[in-house]
Formats: C-alpha cells, sequence, structure tokens
C-alpha cells in the first residue's frame, strides 16, 4: 500500500478476500471486458455526445500512454477538478491504468482547497477546466503552482493557456503493468473534519465491491441507465453505483451539468434513465417542476442521501412521481447503508436502510466509547470491506478519530431499528451540511480568525427551510464589527469555495463557553434556532 495509508490487518483483509468482496479486480480494467465484447455498447452520454465502450477504451488507453510520455506513472498524485464530462472518466481510467492516483477534488473547489491537495499530496499534476461561469481556473492553476514545487503539469480541458491542453495528451497505446488491486486506486474527500480537508485512499478492491454490491442493491445491470446529475467527483455519483459502477456492469452513464429539473428531465426522458442519484433538497423541487414540465418519472429508482430527508417529502414524491425511492447513508469513507427499490416505501420515509455488507460491523457507542443497549442513541463507529483504516498522510488525526480496533468514529447519531435499519438523528462532528454539501466548520473559523476585525469566532449550523442547515458565524469582534458581505469577501480572496461562505452573521460581546473552555455550540446552536 501507497506509503502514509494505513492497510487493514491481515486477518480482516483474508476475511473479507475468503468472503468474496475482494476479488483481485483492478478499476484500470473497467469496461476493457465490455469494449471487448460489444464495443459499440454505449457507455456514456453527454449533450448530444455518444461514447461508445470500445472509443472510452481506446481513449483511455491513449490518454494513458500520453500521461505517461509526459513523465506521469505508478503513485504519482493527480489532482482532478472536472465537471461531469466525458474527459473526467476517460482521464479517471486513463491514471487507473497506469496505476496514478486521481485525488478528486469538486468543482467548487478554489485556491484554498486546490493549494491544500497539491501540497499536502505532493501532486505532480492539476487537471481542471479553462473555467467555469466567468471564473478562470488557469489563474487559480497559476498561483498554486507557483507554491507547490512538486507540481510539474498542469492539463486544461478548453483553452489551455499557459498550460497544456489534455486533448493533447495523447499517444501510440503501450503496454502497462496491472496496479496491485489491494493498493490505493485514488483519493475521496472527506466531508467532514477539523481543520483542512483529509483524504480517503480507496484501493481498487474496495472500490470495486462497492460498485458490485450498490449496483445489486438497485437491480442495476446492463440495460440500465444512470443519470449523474450530482459531480461525479463525490462519492454518491461516482460509485454508488454511479457512472464508474455503470462501466463495471455494462450500463450506459448519461453525465449532466446539474440536477435542475429542465436538464434532468429532458435525459430521462430522452436516454430511457432507470437510475439517478439526488441529495434532498432537489426532490421538492422535482416535484413541483414534474407536472408543469410534463414529465414522467414513473418507475424511476432515484437514491436519495447526504442530508436529512423529511418523511413527508419521501412520502410526497413517492406518491406524486411515482418514482421508487432508495435512502442512502453513505460516506466518502466508505460505509454505506441504504433501502433497496423493493422495500415498502414507508422503509426509505422513515430509515436509512441496511448495511451493504454483512461484514460490516457496527458498533454505536456512548461519549465514553461504550456501546450503547439495542435501539439506543449514539455515535456510529463502523469498520468493514469497503471503509478506511486511515485517512492520508495524518497519523495524529487518525489515531483520534479511529478506536484502537480499528473502527472509524463518523460523528454521526444513529440508532438501529430492531428489523436492522438505520435512523441517522443527529450529529456531534463539526460539520454543517448544506442539503449533502459538507461545510466543515473549523476550516471556515481558520479562516475567519485571520481577519483583522475578527477577535473570536464559532460556525454552526442553523435551521433552513429548503437545504435542511445554512452556515452561521458567530463573530466577537475586534473594535469595528464587520459586515456578512465584508467576511464573504474576504473568505472569498482567501480562496475559499463559495458553498463554505457564512450565510447569516451573529455579532456578540462573548461566546459561552463549557467547563473545559470550548466553545459552547450546542448552547448557542440551541440559543439562534429559538
Ligand atoms: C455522502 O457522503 P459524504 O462523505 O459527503 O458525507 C457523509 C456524511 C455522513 O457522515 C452524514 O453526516 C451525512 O453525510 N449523511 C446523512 C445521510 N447520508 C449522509 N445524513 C442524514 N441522512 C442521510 N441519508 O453524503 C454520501 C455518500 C454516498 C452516498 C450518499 C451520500
Amino acid at each position: 500500500m501507497l506509503d502514509g495509508c494505513v492497510s487493514w490487518p491481515r486477518e480482516l483483509a483474508e476475511r473479507y478476500r475468503a468472503q468474496g468482496y475482494w476479488r483481485g479486480e483492478s478499476l484500470a480494467d473497467l469496461g476493457r471486458e465490455w469494449a471487448r465484447t460489444d464495443p459499440e455498447r454505449v457507455a456514456l452520454v453527454t449533450g448530444d455526445r455518444r461514447v461508445s465502450y470500445g472509443d472510452l477504451d481506446r481513449r483511455a488507453d491513449r490518454m494513458a500512454a500520453g500521461l505517461r510520455a509526459h513523465g506521469i506513472g505508478r503513485h504519482d498524485r493527480v489532482v482532478v477538478q472536472l465537471p461531469n464530462r466525458v474527459e473526467f472518466v476517460v482521464l479517471c481510467l486513463a491514471l487507473f491504468r497506469l496505476g496514478a492516483l486521481p485525488v478528486l477534488a469538486l468543482p467548487a473547489h478554489r485556491r484554498a482547497e486546490i493549494g491544500h491537495l497539491c501540497a499536502h499530496t505532493e501532486a505532480v499534476a492539476y487537471v481542471t477546466v479553462d473555467q467555469v461561469q466567468g471564473y478562470d481556473l488557469r489563474k487559480l492553476a497559476a498561483d498554486v503552482r507557483a507554491e507547490t514545487p512538486s507540481l510539474r503539469e498542469v492539463f486544461v480541458v478548453g483553452d489551455p493557456g499557459e498550460f497544456t491542453a489534455l486533448s493533447e495528451v495523447d499517444a501510440e497505446p503501450v503496454p502497462l503493468p496491472a496496479p496491485d488491486p489491494s493498493d490505493v486506486a485514488f483519493f475521496l474527500l472527506s466531508g467532514g473534519s477539523t481543520g483542512l480537508p483529509k483524504l480517503i485512499p480507496r484501493t481498487h478492491d474496495d472500490y470495486a465491491y462497492q460498485l458490485r454490491a450498490t449496483a445489486a442493491a438497485m437491480g442495476f445491470g446492463p440495460d440500465g441507465v444512470y443519470l449523474a446529475a450530482l459531480p461525479v467527483a463525490h462519492n454518491a455519483a461516482l460509485g454508488c453505483p454511479g457512472v464508474l459502477g455503470a462501466l463495471r456492469v455494462g450500463a450506459t452513464a448519461v453525465l449532466a451539468g446539474s440536477p435542475s429539473p429542465d436538464e434532468a428531465f429532458r435525459l430521462i426522458a430522452r436516454e430511457r434513465v432507470t437510475l439517478t442519484t439526488l441529495m434532498p433538497p432537489f426532490l421538492p423541487l422535482w416535484a413541483d417542476l414534474a407536472p408543469v414540465l410534463g414529465a414522467d418519472l414513473s418507475g424511476l429508482v432515484v437514491e436519495v442521501g447526504g442530508a436529512n430527508l423529511s418523511p413527508a417529502v419521501a412520502d410526497r414524491v413517492t406518491r406524486e412521481l411515482g418514482i421508487r425511492l432508495t435512502h442512502f447513508f453513505g460516506m466518502a469513507e466508505g460505509p454505506i447503508c441504504c433501502t433497496r427499490p423493493d422495500d415498502p416505501p414507508e422503509l426509505a420515509a422513515h430509515t436509512q436502510g441496511r448495511a451493504l455488507s454483512a461484514d460490516d460491523e457496527f458498533r454505536v457507542v456512548d461519549e465514553d466509547g461504550r456501546q450503547v443497549a439495542a435501539g439506543e442513541v449514539g455515535e456510529l463507529t463502523v469498520r468493514g470491506p469497503t471503509t478506511l483504516r486511515g485517512y492520508y498522510r495524518v497519523p495524529e488525526y487518525n489515531a483520534h478519530t479511529f478506536t484502537p480496533d480499528g473502527f472509524l468514529r463518523t460523528g454521526d447519531l444513529v440508532r438501529w431499528t430492531p428489523t436492522g435499519e438505520l435512523v441517522v438523528v443527529g450529529r456531534i462532528k463539526e460539520v454543517v451540511n448544506r442539503g449533502g454539501e459538507k461545510v466543515p466548520a473549523g476550516e471556515v473559523e481558520e479562516h475567519l480568525l485571520a481577519h483583522p476585525a475578527v477577535r473570536e469566532v464559532a460556525v454552526l449550523a442553523v435551521p433552513d427551510r429548503v437545504l435542511g442547515e445554512k452556515t452561521c458565524a458567530v463573530v466577537v469582534p475586534r473594535a469595528d464589527a464587520p459586515t456578512l458581505g465584508q467576511l464573504r469577501d474576504f473568505l472569498t480572496d482567501r480562496g475559499l469555495a463559495a458553498y463554505k461562505l457564512p450565510d447569516r452573521l451573529e455579532l456578540r460581546t462573548a461566546l459561552p463557553h463549557t467547563a473545559v473552555g470550548k466553545v459552547d455550540k450546542r448552547a448557542l446552536g440551541a440559543e439562534l434556532a429559538g
């Protein structure tokens, strides 16, 4: 395993192999067998473009050879920041084939996040698009390259400016050694942590199992059509079963720009989509607009997850849209619970469903780490065949985020129903969940403390009707109190992604503290919600 990652203990690894979860399958081979046996089969659709399995396979081989000619090879980290485009998939396959490691940034990330990812992983390359909505990512790339000694190459989809166009990374395919399936294949970003974003190593073995198991749970096979409406760089649309799962089973993945109903409904009808993934805030919007736009979504399986789902909303979309809702509890870290399409609809409305794997070990524990009685609420801790054993290159953080016997402390408060379904009831980790987009409070606080007018600050969630939660910064000012606009501009200038900017500002002369001197966020939260 790559240096800086934590392996599973031998005994558990042997169990996961013996049980058939880890089959020595490599992500480098995704789509290959389909390209050989049925090359004209459609793998990807974007806009009016259709890419066959044969074409995808050839392009991935050519790009792998092209990247190799640029000196990129085994275990090299490559920060990938691409929207839902064919290039994302070709590039990931090419990197898997090289044994190089994609680090999947979100399209919304900016200089602060990209700079950290490049520095922390000592990335050799950064791949991005020329611009999004008027924002020039080549400028960001130039800044990050100037401050990251390891970063040798920047590849750009679109107009490359001073850099190299990704479309020119192309060469005659060369034979490449197969990557070791038990090794890291790529990195996902953690949704919640203290301090800077943490990186999650996912191995070929563990992710290939996730793709197979989630496809089986959703009844998704070669005739399936998956609509990626969320960013494909997020685990939910990438591999549950998502775009990579579609390639695994020989299905078609349709890449959409966003979950906005006009685009999504059009694609669902035109491509006969059978499965998609949404975060909860989109459900009422889809239900409102389906009759207006004359969309027929009946029979469509919709995986919803990432944030609290209101039972009333679940009932409404099931009834009005005739969709089959499956409720997912997932984490980029690996654990997944979900309801299945054939479960009674009440199950999806009220629970997050059953574990994906019979060998997922979940323990619900109290504040002292002791297991609570059956059915009681506590923190969810987990280990299993898809769950990481340590974040990349952060041993001190790992020491307290995992129990001594390797269970991940999820920071989520849950209980189990008597019939074995998970119910998420709250959270103890300091994350604001803006309708599925995760804002790590500590990261935002650190940036805000750098503002000259901020003496003390606490960032916390406040209820929001649409997103479920929004971000509130409670600030104790020094002399002149800052305005919300000034703080947002300040964070934007520091290169923070827009979704992490506070939505609301509260000024205080002091913050409440607990007996041990920490900011009492529970008291603050109660005060703000009241
Ligand atoms: C998904 O993954 P992440 O890594 O962005 O976020 C994980 C966190 C969980 O720890 C939990 O706090 C929250 O998101 N969460 C939910 C939830 N599903 C995730 N909270 C309440 N209800 C749910 N159903 O968000 C993700 C990954 C794969 C599939 C779906 C979602």
